[in-house]
């Protein structure tokens, strides 16, 4: 198992879209393994392959205070989403120091496969839910700040584009939010 670089904004390549999984293989397995170890170590409750450079549709989970209540979705896709709204405070690894209120469906219905390649459905509501969103709009290239007014989004870009020039080796963003 090996820790992996957590991807920082404005850092263009969390743009990216992810490709579905096709092949559950060793290489999968390990990317999950070096995934949660990334996790744990941040600390955070959920981790997109985006965030790890790696553009396939893997997410690893865990919401549980005790950190022993793994979860992985690969293809995940949200098929149902209540009407009613929830809002609540949102942070994200890859915008280390920042956390906004965001508004999202309060409760979702998810079907993914689980590293076995096992069909599974789920449906989540509370913090499970917003993770399950904010990890699967990583792998759509989407970010939480996406959905902050467009002031705060260009106050927020500035502060980490300057974040970024101070950090040797960090990637310049060129996105346009
Ligand atoms: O650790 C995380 N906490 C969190 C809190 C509220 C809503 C979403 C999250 S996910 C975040 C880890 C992360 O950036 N995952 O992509
Ligand atoms: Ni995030």
């Amino acid at each position: 198992m090996a820790k992996r670089e957590i991807l920082q904004y404005p850092d263009r390549r969390l743009r990216t879209p992810a490709r579905a999984v096709e092949v559950i293989d060793d290489r999968i397995q390990a990317l999950i393994d070096d995934m949660f170890e990334t996790m744990y170590d941040a600390p955070g409750i959920g981790l997109a392959a985006t965030q790890v450079d790696v553009h396939e549709r893997i997410v690893v989970m865990d919401v549980s205070d005790g950190g022993d209540d793994q979860r992985v979705l690969i293809n995940p896709e949200i098929i149902e989403r209540a009407e009613q709204s929830d809002v609540a405070e949102e942070g994200c690894l890859s915008i280390p120091g920042y956390t906004d209120d965001v508004t999202r469906p309060e409760r979702i219905r998810v079907r993914a496969l689980d590293r076995q390649g096992e069909p599974f459905e789920l449906e989540a509501e509370g913090l499970l839910a917003r993770c399950i969103q904010h990890e699967v709009d990583h792998l759509e290239g989407r970010l939480f700040i996406d959905y902050l007014s467009e002031l705060k989004r260009k106050r927020l870009r500035r502060r980490f584009e300057k974040a970024a020039r101070q950090r040797p080796g960090a990637a310049a963003g060129t996105d346009a939010v």
